[in-house]
């Protein structure tokens, strides 16, 4: 017997109404939006994270291989990022960092261009509840007031700086010095390295030092300087970074002597640049300052969120480069 069109409507009805109740069921099994792999229930992810970052400018190479790193790992991980460039000037950084409070950010980050002068802004932060994460440049501030600090050991590159300077001179003669930002922290610090070391090499003299703040403009000027005042009776040339040794290198040159040769020079980063004035023979060596600390502050910034311990201190790892290695390692160098 053929069933009624009424039957065949109501069996219809049945069975639309049993497939709703399994896609329900279904959809009651799906959570509405799918969690990243590793997330936990209430954790942040990193495309949770809203991270407010003062960097101080973009003076260096360097500078700019850390900007670039910041951003990239940004931009990889899904995080938001509120970036600010203070051009040089500290007032610049604490308005940046005022307003990522307003913002109520999750973590701040900040390369503080000198030292001093930070507590009453980080205090705002810890009031506000917001973590601050120090990113290549320490302050002097109570380890109360941030969370980690993750950078190189500025003192540990001045003093590798003046054992290849003591070699180079064979533990004889005058030295010039081209200092970092004043009050900066690699500034002092590699000031102070250097001289832990030179201080056992009685036949070396620091002559002159003075502040090229890290630029290439500001080193050339200032060796210019030193050239006018010693001349040829300089035997080395310790300068904090390797764009102002650059702009030295023009300097010596233009004064008429050989850098590398008459001049022997040390410096540090490691940028490309350094490994080709390495290959021209104008640079005697470049201590290693890693720049690429983009993926590891997203990192610890999603841990420290998320209520993990972090240490106080992250150090980077860091080499030691020579002309004889330059044009090998040149096109490996991501900096
Ligand atoms: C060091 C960094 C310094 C670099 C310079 O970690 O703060 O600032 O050595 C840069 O090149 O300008």
């Amino acid at each position: 017997m053929k069933p009624s069109k009424a039957a065949m409507r109501f069996l219809g009805l049945v069975l639309l109404m049993a497939l709703a109740a399994c896609q329900s069921g279904a959809a009651a099994q799906v959570p509405e939006v799918e969690p990243t792999p590793d997330a936990v229930p209430g954790e942040k992810t990193y495309q949770d994270l809203v991270v407010g970052y003062s960097q101080l400018g973009a003076e260096s190479e360097w500078r700019t291989g850390n900007t670039d790193s910041i951003k990239e790992a940004a931009e990889e991980l899904g995080v938001e990022l509120l970036f600010s460039d203070a051009q040089q000037k500290q007032e610049n950084q604490i308005k940046a960092i005022r307003t990522f409070i307003a913002q109520q950010v999750d973590v701040i980050g900040v390369s503080p261009i000198v030292e001093t002068g930070w507590e009453s802004v980080f205090q705002e932060a810890k009031d506000a509840g917001i973590p601050i994460i120090l990113v290549d440049r320490a302050a002097d501030v109570p380890e109360n007031l941030y969370t980690t600090h993750m950078g190189s050991d500025f003192v540990e590159e001045g003093r590798n700086a003046a054992r290849v300077m003591a070699d180079l001179l064979d533990g004889q003669g005058i030295i010039v010095e081209l200092m970092g930002t004043l009050d900066s922290a690699p500034a002092n610090d590699r000031y102070i390295g250097f001289r832990e070391v030179i201080e056992d090499y009685p036949g070396i003299h620091i002559i002159a030092t003075e502040s090229g703040d890290f630029t290439r403009a500001k080193g050339k000027e200032v060796m210019e300087g030193f050239l006018r005042l010693y001349g040829s009776q300089i035997d080395g040339l310790y300068a904090h970074n390797d764009d102002m040794a650059i702009g030295a290198i023009q300097a010596i040159e233009e004064y008429g002597l050989k850098p590398g040769e008459d001049i022997k020079i040390v410096s540090i980063d490691a940028i490309r640049d350094a490994f080709q004035a390495m290959i021209d023979g104008k640079l005697n060596a470049t201590i290693e300052c890693n720049p690429l600390l983009g993926p590891k502050f997203f990192e610890v910034a999603l841990q420290v969120v998320n209520g993990e311990t972090v240490p106080k201190w992250i150090p980077s790892e860091e080499g030691v480069y020579f002309p004889e290695d330059a044009a090998e390692l040149l096109p490996t160098r991501r900096y």
